[in-house]
C-alpha cells in the first residue's frame, strides 16, 4: 500500500508531435483519458486553464465558470480530484514576449486576466492550487528585459493573485530554460526567494520537476529536499531526463535509477503527502509509440515509483549509520546499488 497519491495531466497522453514533425498518434478525447487515468491508479488530474475550458478566450467570465463546473462533474463521475490549474501563458499571440514579465503593458494585463480566470476555474474544480510554469518569463535577447524589473513584475503578479483570492496557493514550477533561454525563476531556490518576497509567503511554494532540475545541472532529490526544509514543497513532477538537452519528460527512473530512488526516498522520509500533496508524473510517451502505447509510459512510471517506494521503506538505516560512523561511504554506496539491483 503506497503512502502517496498520484496525479497526471491530460497533456501527458499526447499525439507525438514535436518541433520537427507532426502527430504520430490519434487524439484521445478528454473523458476517455480520465477514465483510463482512474483505471491505471491515479487519484487526481492536473489542468491548464484551457485543458478545462478550451475556448476560454472567447467566453465571458461567468461562462468560463459554467464550463469548468461541467468538468468538475466529469471528475466526480470517475471519482477523481483536481490537483491544480496552471494558466497556459505561452501559446497566445499576446504572450510571445512572456506574460507577467512582458515588455508590453497590454500583454501583462492579458496574462493577469488568464491568471484570475485560472483561479476561478480552480474554485469551480474544487482545488486551491495554481501552478505557474513560467515558460516565456525570461529572455531570448538578454538586453531586452531587466532581470531586476522582470523579477519584480513576477512578484507583483503573484501578489495580485494572492489578493484576488485569499485561499489560493501559488506553486512556482521552476525550469531554467526551454522555450525561453534565460528564465527568471530557474531553480527551487529562486521560487523560495520569490515566495519570501511576496505579500503572503505562507501561500507561495514550489513544484519541482525532475527533468527541470537536471536541465539546471542540479540533483532533483536535493531540490526536493531544499523545498521540503522550507515547508514549501506542494507539488512534484517526477520524470527523467538524459542530461542537459531538450526537455524529454521521460518515464520516471528510466535514465538514472539511483537519482530516482533518492527522490522517492526524500519524499518518503519527510512524509510528503501528509497535507494532501500529490506525486504528479509529468511524463510523455516516446514519439515512436503507436496508439496502443498511449498510456504505457504512465503505467511504467507509476510502477517504477511504487517499486522504489518499497525499496525506500526497506532502506537499512542502522547499516547506513554504521557506514557513516566508520566513514565507509564505499560500503554505503555498494549497499544502495545492491538494494536497487537485487529483487
Ligand atoms: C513544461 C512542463 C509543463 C508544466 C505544466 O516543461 O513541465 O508541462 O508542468 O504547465
Ligand atoms: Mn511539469
Amino acid at each position: 500500500m503506497s503512502q502517496f497519491k498520484y496525479s497526471v495531466g491530460p497533456w501527458n497522453v499526447h499525439e507525438g508531435a514535436d518541433a520537427y514533425g507532426p502527430a504520430t498518434r490519434k487524439t484521445i478525447p478528454f473523458e476517455e483519458k480520465i477514465k483510463r487515468f482512474k483505471e491505471i491508479g491515479f487519484d487526481a488530474v492536473q489542468f491548464h486553464d484551457d485543458d478545462a475550458v478550451p475556448n476560454m478566450n472567447e467566453l465571458s467570465e461567468s461562462e468560463i465558470i459554467e464550463e469548468a463546473k461541467k468538468v468538475k462533474a466529469l471528475l466526480d463521475k470517475y471519482d477523481l480530484k483536481a490537483e491544480f490549474v496552471a494558466p497556459r501563458l505561452w501559446m497566445d499571440q499576446r504572450t510571445i514576449d512572456g506574460g507577467f514579465t512582458s515588455n508590453s503593458e497590454k500583454d501583462r494585463e492579458f496574462a493577469m486576466w488568464r491568471a484570475y480566470r485560472s483561479i476561478d476555474i480552480a474554485n469551480a474544480l474544487g482545488c486551491d492550487k495554481i501552478v505557474l510554469w513560467l515558460a516565456r518569463e525570461g529572455t531570448l535577447c538578454y538586453e531586452s528585459k531587466s532581470p531586476v524589473q522582470a523579477t519584480k513584475r513576477l512578484i507583483d503578479a503573484i501578489n495580485k493573485m494572492l489578493a484576488y483570492d485569499e485561499n489560493i496557493k501559488i506553486l512556482i514550477e521552476t525550469k531554467p530554460n526551454e522555450p525561453i533561454d534565460r528564465s527568471v525563476c530557474p531553480t527551487i531556490g529562486h521560487a523560495m526567494a520569490t515566495s519570501a518576497a511576496s505579500i503572503d509567503p505562507s501561500r507561495v511554494g514550489g513544484l519541482l520537476e525532475s527533468a527541470h532540475a537536471i536541465l539546471a545541472g542540479l540533483d532533483p532529490a536535493s531540490e526536493i529536499g531544499f523545498a521540503m526544509a522550507m515547508g514549501k514543497l506542494w507539488g512534484v513532477h517526477l520524470n527523467d531526463q538524459n542530461g542537459m538537452k531538450f526537455d524529454q519528460d521521460k518515464s520516471f527512473g528510466v535514465e538514472n535509477l539511483r537519482q530516482a530512488f533518492n527522490q522517492i526516498k526524500v519524499l518518503v522520509e519527510n512524509d510528503y503527502g501528509k497535507n494532501g500533496e500529490y506525486i504528479g508524473l509529468d511524463v510523455k510517451a516516446m514519439r515512436t509509440q503507436k496508439d496502443e502505447g498511449s498510456y504505457k509510459h504512465l503505467e511504467n512510471s507509476l510502477k517504477i515509483a511504487k517499486m522504489l517506494e518499497e525499496k525506500a521503506l526497506r532502506f537499512d538505516y542502522d547499516y547506513q549509520a554504521k557506514c557513516v560512523a566508520e566513514r565507509d561511504y564505499e560500503a554505503l554506496e555498494m549497499y544502495v546499488m545492491e538494494l536497487l539491483m537485487k529483487g
